[in-house]
């Protein structure tokens, strides 16, 4: 399905366009299926990376030459990318794999953004089974965590990984961590600006402000368009 939806967002993509590539294991198909486009039809393109993770994907299926650090484009012309959770009215919960902050930098920019996700991650509200990642400056994680569960309630934990052997704080690309927050209910859109007010949060995965995002979704039956 993943595949399906990345051959569709594919075919959005125009001669010469810059293009964000998104995080996750959606977008890596779709990374992989550009990477087809580009051999077989001859497409030249520029790609800026929301991650370490999409450019090394990229570098790894022959796209490298076409990767641009972002400093170098003035423009973003389409950015195509996952969600972790999405609704009918476009709101959309990102960051399950810690790369919401380089996501939102991109994905904001982008004139045309293309979420593709399989339809069981279209939900009525948000969150429905996924924490809300919070990107926070490493030295205030705990006392960010604090200020949120004062401010609204529910659970904040800092998010830790296996990494090189040794149990520890994810680091994100950016070297910061990460808070999985939990709230008591569903979240109101101005929680992404709100959030941001409290000093050491840098980004959240609440991606409100592109309800004019294309969204692709795909079940059994193929790929339809919300
Ligand atoms: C990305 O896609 C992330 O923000 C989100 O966590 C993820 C979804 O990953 P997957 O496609 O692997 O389900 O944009």
């Amino acid at each position: 399905m993943k595949h399906l939806l990345a051959r569709k967002a594919a075919e959005y993509i125009r001669e010469g366009s810059i293009v964000g590539l998104g995080s996750g294991s959606t977008a890596k198909a779709f990374i992989e299926e550009l990477a087809k486009r580009v051999r077989e039809d001859g497409l030249t393109v520029t790609l800026v990376s929301t991650s370490v993770d999409s450019e090394l994907k990229a570098a790894e299926v022959g796209l490298d030459k076409y990767l641009a650090p972002l400093w170098a484009v003035d423009r973003i012309d389409i950015a195509v990318d996952g969600a972790d959770e999405l609704t009918r009215d476009r709101l959309f919960l990102k960051g399950g794999g810690g790369a919401m902050f380089r996501e939102k930098v991109v994905d904001y920019r982008a004139s045309t953004l293309i979420i593709i996700a399989e339809s069981h991650k279209l939900v009525d509200r948000i969150p429905a089974r996924h924490p809300i990642p919070i990107e926070v400056l490493p030295a205030a994680w705990r006392l960010v965590a604090d200020d949120i569960v004062k401010r609204w309630g529910g659970k904040a934990v800092l998010r830790v990984c296996q990494c090189g052997g040794k149990l520890g704080p994810l680091v994100t690309d950016n070297g910061n961590y990460i808070l999985d927050w939990a709230p008591p209910g569903p979240i109101d859109p101005a929680l992404e600006d709100e959030l941001r007010g409290i000093p050491g949060v840098i980004e959240s995965g609440i991606f409100s402000k592109r309800r004019d995002a294309v969204v692709l979704l795909a079940d059994e039956r193929g790929v339809f368009e919300l």
